[in-house]
């Protein structure tokens, strides 16, 4: 998928981690007119980021990404665009799919997708119903986009910078990992994922400007890391996207599958 550069006049919004609550997506998107009580595209021109994790947790990652094939055909037709990023819930999907109970050697010992899938609240339904053109929208979702000054990824961590120069080379990256036969390249992805919180703190805070200085942007707008859960507070309290470091950051997974709002920001 190519990066889209917004027009001055075109709104734009991002929302993470939607994990297997399609409903939830749809009345959320219903609320700031991007779509009809049908759920289709009314959106017009805007554009719409989101940041990855349709699986898992919630019962039904199918009917997420369903809605997000057909919205990105709408959107397209309407001028308008849905870009859908990858989440480690993507990836785990896949390699549950690909690699299932085969062991897998890694620096901490033997592991297997299963048992990371099964730990991680897969749901074996999302499995049952995995299709070819699933499949193939899986293996080719971009990591990265970048949309006016902001940068926008699933998580929260540095490695990105690893991949690539600019957003095209990180995703062209990442998806020779996605397709690869190799359990463990799949693996070392799935594993770099699931980081988090390398943007948080004084140390994060250098992070985050020398990870903006690499790719030119002015803010990483991340998923993944649930708003206020290192502080101990209920998802259910969150109302807002959270900036930090300074602005140079900007989380807005509330924490659906943990009892918070399906939060849709305007950027
Ligand atoms: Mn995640």
């Amino acid at each position: 998928m190519p990066e889209s550069e917004p027009s001055a006049t075109s709104a734009r919004f991002a929302v993470s981690d939607i994990h297997g609550h399609p409903d939830e997506f749809r009345s959320a998107l219903q609320r700031k007119h991007l779509v009809d009580a049908s759920g289709r595209w009314t959106g017009g021109t805007a554009q719409l980021y989101c940041l990855g994790d349709y699986f898992d947790r919630g019962t039904d990652g199918i009917a997420v990404i369903d809605l997000l094939i057909r919205l990105q055909q709408e959107a397209a037709d309407a001028g308008g665009s849905v870009t859908a990023l990858l989440g480690n819930h993507e990836v785990l999907a896949l390699g549950m799919h690909r690699f299932g109970r085969q062991r897998i050697a890694t620096a901490h010992g033997p592991r297997s997708f299963e048992t990371s899938w099964s730990r991680n609240q897969g749901q074996a339904s999302d499995q049952a119903r995995l299709t070819d053109q699933h499949l193939d929208w899986l293996q080719r979702l971009p990591a990265m986009a970048k949309s006016g000054s902001d940068i926008l990824l699933h998580s929260d961590i540095s490695g990105y910078q690893e991949w690539g120069r600019d957003p095209h080379q990180v995703n062209a990256q990442v998806g020779v990992c996605l397709r690869s036969t190799s359990a463990e390249t799949l693996w070392g992805l799935w594993s770099d994922l699931t980081r988090r919180r390398q943007f948080r703190g004084p140390a994060g805070s250098r992070t985050a400007k020398g990870f903006l200085a690499h790719f030119g942007g002015d803010r990483i707008v991340h998923g993944h890391s649930v708003i206020g859960e290192a502080d101990g507070r209920p998802a259910m309290q969150n109302t807002k996207a959270e900036s930090y470091a300074g602005g140079r950051v900007l989380a807005i997974d509330a924490g659906l599958s943990a009892g918070g709002p399906c939060l849709i920001v305007e950027l």
